[in-house]
């Protein structure tokens, strides 16, 4: 097999790399020794391909149990001088950010650089959160790559930063960005073995005595300062200024791939002075002055709050008070989602006069609707997710007479899904492991609920909730979907999976062990793919007094087919003779792998998607779906 692009060592080389494999790239060139990461999308990439270089390229790279973990063991390494990385998805700072507060106020050994990926427009989020705010609040040093090259050389140069100035380094990308390819010239690989050497006097409370944090305030501002005037003459902030514009635009991060496209396809260079920003915490001011000075009007984009455009407002007081500044804070540009080629195309368009660029965005929307055709939310054929719901229905019908007996407290994962039709059994979901903890609020008022949460949901987050309702003897009942991987994000092993992120086999824990650790008495576990099972088990645990839990467990459906390769089971099939068209299968239970026919009236099953589970032949009332007879 030939080496992935992100390990050779062929400085020069230009190869094609999606943004995140760049920012992974960067870190590997940096000499990275200690890398840490919690899946979560548009950041998870960088994981998986630290993940599959780490061997060759000598480093460690783990799926932490949280982002929390993930920052303090690359904290660790840094304590004793070699360089670390940790990334996570935008959300997952918040839960790190106990930890970064810290980091940021002792300082930094070997230099370590945290990956924050936001989302703009959400496309697989909860919300749009803007990073920038958290790494200012926590003094933290912000980078923003505009290109898959620019991802991995600030990358690499923000290990650089971090040790020159010991503060941690925020590297933020974004969706469109995480997930573009270009063209990347590599560079060399850092080699050096450093000695791996706790520093004492930095972090001993021993040596060094109880450090004064408040203090440290004066410090941290001090390193700020440094850090802007390192950031005045940075490279990657490119200002292209003639001195005879009038116009101008800041695009801070991704967002000047979108302004540059617009100048270009306005054809505008010669009276468009630009500034690519790459820095935009602390903000280089005597920088973004020189622009502000020779202009009348400026256009600020950036994603996704106006974090520049209100710096760069309180500057212009000082340097151009007549500066005209247009952006997400004046409203032309929309104050809230991802911006565009067509975006900015516009908005640009009409504050020159100009025709505008592209066609107008809802004309093409309506373009691409048409060629598309409408797709419900589904999990996958053969899930294990849907079986355990199904069940779970039954049971609560059973036991509590209808459906609205119990709220469902779902939690953040494939089976999010289990709200939509047919099954439609989820009411609520917020944060990762929430579902165990409001689930407790709602018992102490009298209103009962279900938590029903993935196994790697539980182990980032579910597990202290969960000891929190032994304890305080909160009567709650908690569904662990247990599909042995975190399969949302991409896959990813969790504690409970078996194998490293590495590929080595390791200790599986077991969630049974934790969930009787954590003072659990009711801990059943259920095959997903046995209705009866499953169903029985849940009535018993709905009747229970006190925290009751059942684990539902079976392997990821599409894990699952990519192990059956190329060999798949015999599939199953709908028995015309016996299907007298009730649908039932459909409209309760609804796997894409069943389909309606118009013709014969009745449901049949594509074996391009069926795996074989057989939980859609355990529910048929006619007993008409059953294995394929093998030839
Ligand atoms: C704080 C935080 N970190 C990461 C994520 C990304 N994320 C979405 S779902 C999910 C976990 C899903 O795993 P699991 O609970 O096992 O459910 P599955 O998808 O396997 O059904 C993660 C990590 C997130 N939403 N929030």
């Amino acid at each position: 097999m030939s080496a992935h692009p992100v390990s050779i060592d062929d400085p020069g080389k230009v190869v094609l790399l999606m943004g995140n494999e760049a920012i992974a790239r960067g870190a590997v060139e940096a000499g990275v020794s200690v890398a840490a990461s919690y899946p979560g999308t548009p950041a998870s990439e960088i994981g998986d391909t630290l993940g599959r270089v780490a061997e060759k390229a000598g480093l460690h790279f783990e799926w932490s149990s949280n982002e929390k973990v993930a920052f303090e063991v690359a904290f660790g390494a840094s304590m004793c001088g070699q360089r670390s990385i940790v990334s996570m998805k935008h959300v997952g700072l918040n839960v790190a950010l106990d930890i970064l507060n810290l980091v940021s106020l002792r300082g930094v050994k070997g230099g370590l650089v945290f990956v924050s990926a936001d989302d703009p427009s959400q496309h697989s989020s909860g919300q749009e959160q803007d990073n920038r705010w958290l790494a200012k609040e926590n003094c933290v040093p912000v980078l923003e790559p505009s290109t898959p090259q620019d991802a991995k050389d600030i990358t690499r140069y923000a290990f650089e930063l971090s040790e020159k100035v010991r503060l941690p380094v925020m590297v933020r990308t974004v969706t469109r960005l995480s997930h573009m390819r270009s063209d990347v010239a590599l560079g060399p690989i850092n080699r050096q073995q450093r000695k791996a050497e706790f520093d004492w006097e930095g972090f001993s409370y021993r040596v060094a005595g109880f450090p004064k944090l408040f203090y440290r305030e004066k410090e941290l501002n001090e390193k700020l300062d440094l850090v802007r005037d390192e950031f005045e003459k940075l490279d990657f902030n490119e200002l292209k200024l003639n001195g005879d514009e009038k116009f101008g635009i800041i695009g801070a991060g991704f967002s000047f791939s979108y302004a540059i496209d617009a100048i270009r396809k306005l054809g505008v260079e010669d009276k468009t002075a630009y500034l690519n920003l790459a820095s935009s915490h602390p903000l280089p001011e005597r920088l973004v002055g020189r622009l502000l000075k020779g202009i009348d009007e400026l256009l600020i984009a950036e994603e996704v709050d106006p974090f520049v455009e209100l710096h760069v407002r309180a500057l212009a007081k000082d340097v151009n008070p007549d500066l005209k500044i247009y952006g997400r804070m004046s409203g032309h540009l929309p104050r809230e989602g991802e911006l565009s080629p067509i975006i900015l195309g516009d908005t640009l368009a009409s504050l020159l006069g100009m025709n505008r660029p592209c066609e107008p965005r809802l004309e093409l929307e309506d373009k691409a609707h048409s060629m598309l055709f409408d797709r419900m939310l589904t999990l996958c054929a053969g899930c294990p997710h849907r079986g355990t719901l199904f069940a779970l229905k039954e049971a609560v019908i059973e036991v509590k007479g209808n459906l609205r007996g119990v709220v469902v407290n779902g939690d953040i994962g494939c089976y999010g899904l289990g709200h939509a039709p047919p099954i439609s059994f989820e009411d609520t979901y917020f944060c990762m492991g929430a579902s165990i903890g409001v689930s407790q609020g709602m018992a102490q008022v009298g209103v009962d609920s279900i938590a029903f949460i993935g196994d790697g949901t539980f182990f980032h987050a579910g597990i202290p909730a969960l000891i929190n309702a032994v304890y305080n003897q909160h009567d709650i009942k908690v569904v662990v979907a247990d599909n042995q991987i975190i399969a949302m994000t991409g896959f990813q092993p969790h504690p409970g999976s078996g194998r490293t992120a590495m590929g080595k086999p390791t200790k599986r824990i077991m969630l049974e062990d934790i969930a009787k650790a954590c003072g659990v008495d009711h801990v059943e576990v259920v095959d997903a793919y046995d209705l009866d099972e499953a169903k029985e088990a849940f009535v018993r645990m709905l009747k229970a007094k006190g925290v009751a839990i059942v684990i539902a467990r079976r392997i990821c459906a599409t894990e699952a087919m990519r192990a059956m390769r190329p060999n798949r089971p015999v599939p199953y099939t709908v028995n015309p003779e016996l299907c007298v068209g009730c649908r039932i299968c459909m409209t309760t239970f609804g796997c894409p792998a069943l389909i309606w026919t118009d013709e014969e009236e009745r449901a049949v099953i594509d074996n391009t998607q069926c795996m074989g589970c057989g939980v859609c032949s355990q529910l048929c009332p006619q007993g008409a779906i059953g294995k394929v007879e093998a030839a």
